[in-house]
């Protein structure tokens, strides 16, 4: 049997954590277990000496790690990946600063990491590329020869041609990308604006539903929208809040929204602050009675993007609380910290409202994360972006616009108020299709996929 090969920027590190792990990391982990194979990727070390591979066992499966250097930290994941690839895909060309070393730093690392997991890789290994990071590294794997059938899954938006024009080495990404045997998107939208930009920048025939020709090689281009796994998050969920925050529910008497984010401009934080406040500049009889939780702990806190928004929410969480708190009552909590996901999912349970509105967002697990933290039996209302991967399949959400802050004001008034009905039938709704879609459900789709996707074999040939 052919062994998995994952390749992703980090490894998570999962020893022992099960429990704290994200649903996407065990659902990884569970894919190597079954097929016994390899991790691959950066172990978050910076060092200027060329060290050999971090490599550990655990059971069937091998853990290998690259330490990177300062100017490949900084060239292809502080500048291109995340100043460049990670705004332009999330619709902010005004935050993208392009150089061409980068983007030349990003294609030379992708060919350093091909290079240092081609020994290690059998021939019959199947290869599942992850992210952004890596647009690249099936074509640096072509080049070493390795004819492996290649994934790749984008977790972020694939932007359309407006946006995506704009990129200097839009070409070049493409045609890349093309080595793939199979490339997965969160959504339609991503996979059609994929097809879109091949199509604008060369010829594309369509030779089945979904494997086109391009650049005289073919690659097949489908839709998994990433789930949870909805057990495992209900009974974290079910356990007994910590007492601490027990006493602090018990003592609140009122109804709780919460947010959870990793602190980023993409998910539409300063939008949702106000739109706070005008829940209580125009609703004014949930003064008092309400409290919102935003928990969104520092990400990629070396880009200075990501310093400024952090500013720019300390200053607004000050000016709303200046505005509205009285002796007895905050209504904002803004907790900069990263929780234990035990603990998270009893949170989730605890609060009335989620409320979880990205400007842009590939999938977005928060908002299924809450739904399924939820007690069927009075389950909380969750508040969505239609901009978040996933509008798309929970329906029954309160979907808004997070630009138009009196709408989700207005949304937030409702889920405030739904009775319980309601509030039960959407739950119902959206727990159908989570179940349904759940993490395990995305990743043996798309695995059981790429081991059937027709093989290329103009890229065998050029290999031989
Ligand atoms: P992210 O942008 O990181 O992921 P998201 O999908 O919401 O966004 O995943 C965040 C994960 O981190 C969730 O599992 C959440 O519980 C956890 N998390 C967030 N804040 C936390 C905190 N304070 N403490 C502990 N845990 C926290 C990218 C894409 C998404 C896509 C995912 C998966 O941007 O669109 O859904 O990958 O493909």
């Amino acid at each position: 049997m052919s062994r998995l090969v994952v390749v992703s920027n980090r490894i998570a590190a999962m020893e022992g954590k099960k429990e704290s792990a994200g649903g996407l990391a065990v659902g990884i982990m569970d894919s190597l277990k079954d097929a016994g194979g390899m991790w691959f990727g950066w172990n978050g070390k910076i060092s200027e000496e060329d060290l050999p591979l971090e490599k550990h066992q655990q059971d069937n499966i091998t853990f290998a790690s690259f330490s990177l250097k300062q100017s490949e930290y900084d060239q292809y994941y502080l500048n291109f990946s995340n100043t460049v690839i990670w705004p332009a895909f999330h619709y902010r060309l005004d935050l993208v600063q392009y150089q061409r070393e980068d983007y030349d730093g990003y294609c030379q690392v992708n060919e350093r990491l091909a290079g240092r997991l081609q020994p290690l890789v059998e021939p019959d290994d199947i290869l599942w590329i992850h992210d952004y990071h890596l647009l690249p590294f099936a074509a640096a794997c072509r080049k070493l020869g390795m004819t492996n059938r290649i994934g790749f899954f984008l977790h972020i938006p694939f932007p359309t041609s407006e946006i995506f024009n704009a990129l200097p080495p839009r070409k070049e990404l493409l045609e890349m990308l093309c080595e793939y045997d199979l490339i997965g998107f969160q959504a339609e939208t991503d996979r059609l604006a994929f097809i879109e930009n091949l199509s604008l920048v060369t010829d594309v025939e369509q030779l089945d539903d979904d494997r086109f020709s391009a650049y005289g090689k073919s690659v097949t281009v489908r839709v998994y929208p990433i789930g949870v796994e909805p057990d495992s998050i209900r009974e974290l969920a079910e356990g007994a809040l910590p007492p601490k925050l027990a006493h602090l529910r018990d003592k609140l008497n009122g109804k709780l929204i919460i947010s959870v984010d990793r602190l980023d401009y993409s998910k539409g934080l300063p939008e949702r602050f106000q739109a706070f406040e005008t829940l209580l500049e125009n609703y004014p009889q949930h003064r008092g009675n309400i409290r919102y939780f935003q928990i969104a702990p520092t990400s990629r806190g070396d880009v200075q993007a990501y310093q400024d928004i952090r500013h720019e929410l300390e200053t607004e969480a000050g000016r709303i609380n200046g505005h509205f708190s009285t002796l007895e009552w905050t209504p904002l909590f803004y907790l900069n910290q990263h929780y234990e996901r035990s603990l998270l999912m009893k949170i989730f349970r605890h609060c009335e409202v989620g409320l979880v509105t990205p400007l842009r967002d590939g999938m977005n697990l928060v908002a299924k994360e809450y739904v399924a933290s939820q007690d069927p039996a009075n389950p909380g209302v969750l508040i969505l972006s239609r901009f978040a991967g996933a509008a798309n399949e929970l329906t029954s959400a309160l979907l808004v616009n997070p630009y138009d802050r009196d709408g989700v004001a207005a949304a937030l008034d409702k889920a405030l108020c739904m009775p319980l009905d309601e509030r039960i039938s959407r739950y119902k709704e959206m727990m159908d299709v989570i179940t349904k879609n759940d993490i395990v459900h995305w990743r043996q789709t798309f695995l059981n996929d790429l081991k059937e996707v027709p093989i290329q074999e103009s890229k065998a040939a050029k290999a031989s």
